[in-house]
């Protein structure tokens, strides 16, 4: 059985593989694992049968022989854990990949996704105005952090791994993306992971999907 990653039909950021389903698409395609796509509306998310998938009626969903998944470090994980060239070898170095993958969705992520929410789904708040500079400068000292670490490194844990996979699709996110003139550490390493062939194979599938359905 090819693996089913369930990903959303008519994906809401214009073919730029955003969406939290591109970090499974991408360390799929790094391990070369063809796979096959269930294509979800958002009305198809909420149902009861795609909840006993993903209790909290989001993609992107795994499914593969003996086991289906949710969460896309998760999924990420589970491949790199099953095919060989996403983790490294030994016990340090593997506990050390798998802290930055955590560290990508629980300490960079949420800082970017409340500057997100902020503007977005809040913008129009009289707070709003008030509260931004603060989570701009949370998000700007976890960025100043990282390229401290990242300084004179290709990869966060020697050579490439699954936590570039995640670190990588973080800073993608565009509240992140906007500052990215500010860190040109960042910049290049993000650059490094959009040059992979695997990134651009699975960005190429996301954007031929929208041109697809959209003309
Ligand atoms: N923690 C979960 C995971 O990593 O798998 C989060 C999954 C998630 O947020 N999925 C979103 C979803 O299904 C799609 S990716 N939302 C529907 C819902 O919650 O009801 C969301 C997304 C879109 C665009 C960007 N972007 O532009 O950067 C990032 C993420």
């Amino acid at each position: 059985m090819r693996p089913v990653v369930g990903v959303f039909a008519a994906t809401p950021d214009r073919g730029r593989a955003l969406a939290r389903d591109m970090a499974v698409r991408w360390a799929l395609a790094e391990v070369l694992v063809a796979h096959d796509l269930r294509l979800l509306s958002f009305a198809q998310i909420k149902t009861a049968e795609h909840k006993a998938r993903q209790p909290f009626g989001q993609i992107p969903t795994f499914e593969t022989v003996g086991v289906t998944l949710f969460e896309s470090g998760a999924i990420v994980l589970h491949i790199a854990e099953n095919h060989a060239g996403l983790l490294p070898a030994g016990p340090a170095g593997r506990a050390r990949a798998i802290a930055w993958m955590f560290a990508a969705v629980s300490t960079v992520e949420p800082v970017i996704v409340e500057r997100e929410v902020a503007v977005l789904l809040e913008g129009d708040k009289p707070w709003t105005r008030e509260r931004l500079p603060g989570l701009e400068a949370r998000l700007r000292q976890r960025l100043d952090d990282l390229a401290v670490w990242l300084d004179r490194k290709d990869w966060l844990e020697g050579d490439f791994s699954a936590a570039d996979i995640m670190m990588i699709c973080v800073l993608r996110r565009p509240a992140a993306a906007l500052l990215m003139g500010d860190y040109p550490q960042l910049a290049a390493y993000v650059a490094r992971g959009e040059a992979r062939p695997a990134f651009q194979a699975a960005f190429a599938e996301q954007k031929a999907r929208f041109e697809a359905a959209h003309g």
